[in-house]
Parts: structure tokens; C-alpha cells; sequence
């Protein structure tokens, strides 16, 4: 298919909306992108005719929300290069997926002592886990530090990997700075230790071509509320030797085989892992959503991202006085996502100014609390590009961040004439 996002448009109803009498400009995609009409539709169709709960009936309905489950399994198992539909676990998001990997095979196959490197700019999803099994395991974890572009420092990791290594959990992509990790370089130094890898992929699978046999990783978490599907559902891919390693935490009605009063036999792989009624719709729209993705083609997904990044840098050298901005100036090292700050302008007030004029982007310190302290920064406004977005996009957004400087300008000057007038 011809990428043509002017055209990809017309699929997104939410993009027809209008916010304060503006067309409404999306840029909050590294949070959560819309939905195109095929995803909404096939949601409420499931609704309307299949719905049925899994696993759990011999009637037609249930046997066909089985199928469709089963076949939404293997549409994410494919989309990722996965060996198989077996390795991949639905989950409630990424989120849910780490916390999932770190408990389940950090309880079973940790020790005191060992260690977990992670880096400095990582999600506080692929944090907190790996943090509690400091408390509940007697773990370290150790942070890899970034170079000023944004880049992760890996001579640092190479140092700092040793025989106590037993995980390395990295983003794919940094939701902040958009770099993009070089996941096969880490996956390298992982295995001379023998230590495992687990990927967040939230903001990267989303946005480029993702193969975990070409990646070489142990685990890769997702959600896929950021790639056109609905939220409630997530993605946690692992080797199938790895899943066998892990033990059932979360348990109850779909994990099991058979249950005496004396033992439990677990379910095969994924189910032992999905925990109660799953979310079936869910699953259903996120097959769709993949399907999109997959016509559109993920090299042209990622192209795009490019061009709408290197315009947009492009564009906010015009703004350089005022404007600082983080992460990579290499565009192969970055995703779609640039964050920034307006001098003496507070980033909340930055985006509430936006949204006044139509246009959605992210402030605060976006789940990065420990990236942002490292950055000396308080908070940073986020603008995140999707397939729908258009130049013509870009230009009124940096239209308006000059707008929104000139004014905080002229009120700043009136604010010290106000300050030396003794006039009453
Ligand atoms: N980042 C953002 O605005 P969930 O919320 O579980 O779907 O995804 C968690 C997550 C994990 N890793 C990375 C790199 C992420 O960016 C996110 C979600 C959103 O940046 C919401 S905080």
C-alpha cells in the first residue's frame, strides 16, 4: 500500500473533532493514539455477535470468541516474528507485562546478590518492578547513565555488566527523549554473562519494524493503546524456554489444568499466564488494529516518523533563543517523539496555550521522574507524531509555540514596565 497519511486520515474519527473552535492537532501519540474506524467497528461487532467468554463453553458462541481469541494470539505472534502464538501472554498493558516478567521469573530465578541493569532514562513501569525485587529478593539494581544528545552510554553498561548480571531491561524507545536503543549491541554484552533481556517495546514497537528473533531478547512488553488498538490490552512476548521458567503468580479460573485438594496442575503456554476472563474484545481489536499496521507496512510507519521529526527540528531551529529540546539530533537514533521547554515558561502553562489553540501534546515529567531529575529539568511539553500526522500540522504547532513565546515576551515587558511605574 502507498503511504499516504492525508488518506490514512480519513480512517481516524477523533481527527474530525474540534477543541476550543480549532481542528483539533494530535501530538499526544507517545500516550495513546486514536483509533482508526476498522478497529472501533470490529469491537462493536464482536459485541454484537460473537460475545461469549473463552475456554469456558462447547456452544457456538463461545467456540467462535475462542477462535477469535486464539487467532488475535497469533496475528501478535506474527507481527513481532514470535517462534510462536504460545510465546505471547495477553496482559492489561506494558505496564502489567513488566510487572509480570519481573515477578513471575525474577521471584523464581533470583537470588540476593544478583543484579538487574537498567538505564536512567527508563519508564517508571520498567523501574518500580525491577526496584521491588530489591525489597521482596535482596536484588541491586544499577542504572546506566545517557550522554548529553540523549544517547545511552554503553561502554557504562559494558562496565557495569558482570557475573551478578542476571537481567538487562531497556526501552526500545525513550518516551522523553525518543532515543532509540541499540537493543542487539545490549543483547551482546548480555550473553557473554548469560544474563536474560527484557525489552519495554511500549513506545517502539508501535513506530517501527519489530523482530525478536532478529532482536535475539528474552522478553518484549507493549500495549496496544499506542498502535491503534483499545486500552485494557497488552502484550507480554517471551522464549518459550523463558515462560517455562516462570511461575504462575496471579492464578485462578483459565490457569489451570487440574486442581485436587493436594495439587495444581498448571495450564500449557500462554493460558497458565491470563488469569481469569480475558479481555476478549480487547484482543479482537487489537488483531485489527496489527492488521492496519501491517497494510500501512512498519518501514513506512517508521519513514514517516522520520520526515515529520527532521521537520519539526528543522522548524524549531527558527525558535532556538527560546526553545531547548532533548534527545538525539541523529534521526536514526530517534523515534517521532520531541520534548522541550520555552524559556521562563512553565511547561504545563505551555501546553494549556496549546490546547487553547487545538493542539494536544504532553507535559509534566511523563512517568520519567529519575530521567527528568538527571536532565535538571522539572517537567518538560512532549509533542509525539503518529501515521495520521501531516506537516501542515507541524508548521501551525511551531506557528504557534512562537505565538505563545512572543505573547509570554510582550507580557514579561509589561510586567517590568508595570514594576518601574511609580505613577499609582
Ligand atoms: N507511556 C506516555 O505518555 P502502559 O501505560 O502500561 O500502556 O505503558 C507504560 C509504558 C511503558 N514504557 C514506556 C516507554 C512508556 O512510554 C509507557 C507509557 C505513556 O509516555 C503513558 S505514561
Amino acid at each position: 500500500m502507498k503511504f499516504n497519511p492525508y488518506t490514512i486520515r480519513e480512517d481516524f474519527p477523533t481527527l474530525n473533532r474540534m477543541v476550543h473552535g480549532k481542528p483539533l492537532i494530535y501530538l499526544d501519540n507517545a500516550a495513546t493514539t486514536h483509533k482508526p474506524k476498522q478497529v472501533i467497528e470490529a469491537i462493536k461487532d464482536f459485541y454484537e455477535k460473537y460475545n461469549s467468554n473463552v475456554h469456558r463453553g462447547v456452544h457456538t458462541l463461545s467456540q467462535e470468541a475462542s477462535s477469535l481469541y486464539e487467532e488475535a494470539h497469533e496475528v501478535t505472534a506474527k507481527f513481532i516474528n514470535a517462534y510462536s502464538w504460545e510465546e505471547v501472554i495477553f496482559t492489561k498493558n506494558a505496564t502489567d507485562s513488566l510487572n509480570l516478567v519481573a515477578y513471575s521469573w525474577g521471584l523464581k530465578n533470583l537470588k540476593p546478590g544478583d543484579e538487574i541493569v537498567i538505564t536512567i532514562m527508563e519508564h517508571h513501569s520498567n523501574m518500580l518492578p525491577w526496584r521491588n525485587l530489591e525489597l521482596l529478593k535482596g536484588v541491586k539494581v544499577k542504572y546506566v547513565d545517557i550522554n548529553d544528545d540523549g544517547t545511552l552510554k554503553y561502554d557504562e553498561l559494558e562496565r557495569m555488566v558482570n557475573e551478578r548480571t542476571k537481567i538487562i531491561a531497556v526501552t526500545l524507545m525513550s518516551n522523553v527523549l525518543g532515543t532509540i536503543n541499540d537493543v542487539k549491541r545490549i543483547v551482546k554484552i548480555a550473553r557473554e554473562v548469560n544474563a536474560i533481556v527484557v525489552v519495554d517495546g511500549a513506545q517502539g514497537v508501535p513506530h517501527m519494524p519489530v523482530n525478536v528473533r532478529e532482536l535475539g531478547i528474552d522478553f518484549l512488553a507493549f500495549s496496544a493503546h499506542k498502535m491503534l488498538g483499545p486500552t485494557g490490552i497488552g502484550v507480554l512476548w517471551g522464549k518459550k524456554e523463558r515462560l517455562e521458567e516462570m511461575m504462575p503468580l496471579k492464578v485462578g479460573g483459565g490457569t489451570i489444568k487440574d486442581v485436587t485438594l493436594d495439587s495444581v496442575e498448571w495450564n500449557d503456554l500462554p493460558w497458565r499466564f491470563e488469569d481469569g476472563t480475558p479481555n476478549i474484545a480487547g484482543s479482537v481489536g487489537l488483531s485489527v488494529a496489527i492488521e492496519y499496521l501491517r497494510k500501512v507496512g512498519m518501514e513506512n510507519v517508521r519513514q514517516h516518523e522520520i520526515e515529520l521529526t527532521r521537520y519539526t527540528l528543522k522548524r524549531f531551529e527558527e525558535l532556538k533563543d527560546a526553545l531547548t529540546w532533548y534527545g538525539p539530533q541523529e534521526l536514526s537514533m530517534r523515534g517521532g517523539i520531541v520534548s522541550f521547554n520555552i524559556e521562563g515558561l512553565d511547561h504545563h502553562a505551555v501546553g494549556k496555550a496549546l490546547d487553547l489553540l487545538g493542539i494536544a501534546v504532553r507535559t509534566g515529567m511523563h512517568c520519567t521522574h529519575p530521567l527528568h531529575y538527571r536532565l535538571g529539568i522539572k517537567g518538560s511539553v512532549r509533542a509525539s507524531f503518529y501515521i495520521y500526522n501531516v506537516k501542515e500540522e507541524i508548521d501551525t504547532f511551531v506557528d504557534s509555540l512562537r505565538t505563545i513565546t512572543n505573547v509570554a515576551n510582550i507580557l514579561s515587558l509589561a510586567q517590568i514596565d508595570r514594576d518601574r511605574c511609580t505613577c499609582g
